[in-house]
């Protein structure tokens, strides 16, 4: 049934190939060791469920089953991409912030580096991995989990920031697979910008908290705070301190948090 919708739902995206699991582990795993093969430039794995989803630096990302979606997409990155290939996982905040902006005329809002938060909540988060030949890119894994209905948001003990999911801030019933659909579609849409500074423009009109105090956390530690000015054209974070001076913060380790 699942795979069927999948099909579906997929039919007319240019996804090349795809690979449905009703339950697996981690759907980048499954892509990651796809793409160590033969594995097409757009091919998808999707799961219903994953038992050990991976969010950066080790932590867990809860994925019910009937409820949420979870997928990753592999790129081949081709001339011209693969200079940029940092911002696949750029292209993929904007399909999911777009198609939730555009569809479902819901206020979501980038949470740097690449959260999707609604009425500042959590509804998706992205696991972009690269796997490397020697120096080459062999493939680049952009893993998206979405909140869809009420039941895959985790329990709040889970949760490091307030989470929430689409049909809770709609208030009626989504269909999952049309989500499905617009993602795709927006991030194949998307692609064809990569390497414009049209995705930096994206980026920072849409990001949370622009002009607010926000706290920069590292290993439990506040490391700077001042107010979110914007983002780069390289996509550091960059803050405005107390005394005026302009800050900036690499994509690592780090925390946002609003407050002073
Ligand atoms: C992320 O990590 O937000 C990236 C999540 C990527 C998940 C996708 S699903 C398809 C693919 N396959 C995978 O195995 N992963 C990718 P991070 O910023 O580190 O956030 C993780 C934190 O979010 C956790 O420590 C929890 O506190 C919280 N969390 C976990 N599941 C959540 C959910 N469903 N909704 C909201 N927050 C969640």
């Amino acid at each position: 049934m699942f795979r069927k919708q999948v099909l579906e739902a997929l039919a007319s995206s240019p996804i090349t190939g795809c690979r449905v699991y009703e339950s697996t582990g981690s759907t980048n795993d499954i892509a990651l060791d796809w793409a160590s093969g033969s594995a097409p430039d757009s091919a998808l794995v999707i799961a219903d469920q994953q038992t050990s989803g991976r969010g950066r630096l080790k932590r867990k990302w809860h994925t019910n089953p009937g409820s949420s979606l979870a997928f990753s997409i592999i790129i081949r990155p081709k001339v011209g991409e693969i200079e940029n290939h940092v911002r696949f996982s750029i292209l993929a905040v904007i399909a999911v912030t777009d198609s939730l902006l555009k569809h479902y005329h819901l206020q979501a809002e980038i949470k740097w580096p690449n959260d999707v938060l609604i009425n500042r909540k959590k509804v998706c988060g992205i696991l972009s991995e690269t796997s490397w030949y020697g120096d080459q890119i062999q493939a680049i894994v952009i893993g998206i989990g979405i909140n869809v209905a009420s039941s895959s948001v985790p329990p709040v003990d889970f949760q490091l920031f307030p989470a929430t999911s689409i049909e809770d801030e709609l208030g009626k019933p989504v269909d999952r697979m049309e989500v499905l659909a617009m993602v795709v579609n927006s991030f194949f849409e998307w692609r064809k910008s990569v390497s414009k500074p049209d995705i930096f423009n994206y980026w920072q009109e849409h990001l949370a908290y622009r002009g607010e105090p926000v706290r920069i956390i590292e290993d439990g530690k506040t490391i700077a705070s001042g107010r979110l000015s914007g983002i780069t054209q390289t996509g550091e974070l960059e803050l405005t301190t107390g005394n005026d001076a302009k800050i900036t913060v690499m994509t690592g380790d780090v925390h946002l948090r609003p407050g002073g």
